[in-house]
């Protein structure tokens, strides 16, 4: 059984919507990060930096959420979620989940770092209008990967629609909108998946 160490809307709920779109059972473990849940003795033996997510299969600990999907993905192959491995679809994959995590991600992180999450004293507003910048011209490349598609690999949803939409959904929650009616409607499509819905259930009750 899959044991997730997960704070509700953090970047935790890529590997809660990973699951649910693969249907496996697993346990949820609340990390209070606003208790200082993550900076125990006991959860810094599953993740040493006192992040999560975090997964324990079964005594096979992971962290990073990118690489949580990819072994979820992999564990469970046939649900075509992550392409096999040493294929061109795995390696287009592989492309668009850098360019997420480095391009599109680090700059919006960069804004919530400077915003909200740092302590106040290690805040540097001036970066935020660079960083602001940065991460819309990201959006404008993500626009242009995704004209005429459905989902960013083509017709079939992957689990980088996991990633793009979880950072897109956290720009709007960020208050860092894309400009661009095409990603808020992308969003918003992604959004509105079944498993979607019991990823907020789950963490509703977690909360
Ligand atoms: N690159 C890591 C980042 C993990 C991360 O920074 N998680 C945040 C929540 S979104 C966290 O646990 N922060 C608590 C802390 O920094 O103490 C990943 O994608 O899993």
């Amino acid at each position: 059984m899959i044991n997730l160490y997960a704070y509700p809307r953090s970047r935790s709920t890529r590997v809660v919507w990973m699951l649910e779109e693969l249907r496996v059972d697993y346990t949820f473990t609340k990390i209070d990060l606003m208790k200082g849940g993550g900076q125990t003795e006991e959860f810094k033996k599953i993740h040493p930096d006192g992040k999560v997510p975090a997964i324990d299969d079964d005594g096979f600990v992971l962290t990073e959420s990118a690489a949580i999907l990819n072994y979820l993905g992999e564990k469970y192959a046939t649900s075509g979620l992550v392409p096999y491995a040493g294929t061109p679809e795995r390696a287009r994959y592989d492309e668009w989940s850098y360019f997420v995590l480095t391009e599109l991600e680090q700059p919006l992180w960069t804004v919530g770092k400077h915003t909200f999450v740092l302590p106040e004293g290690k805040r540097v507003p001036e970066i935020l209008e660079v960083a602001h910048w940065e991460f819309l011209k990201a959006c404008d490349v993500l626009e242009k990967k995704l004209t005429d598609k459905v989902f960013a690999m083509g017709d079939t949803f992957t689990a980088i629609d996991i990633l793009i939409a979880h950072t897109l959904r956290w720009a709007n929650a960020f208050k860092v909108p894309s400009e661009s009616e095409r990603l808020d409607s992308y969003r918003e499509k992604m959004s509105a998946r079944p498993a979607f819905e019991r990823v907020v259930r789950r963490e509703l009750a977690a909360s």
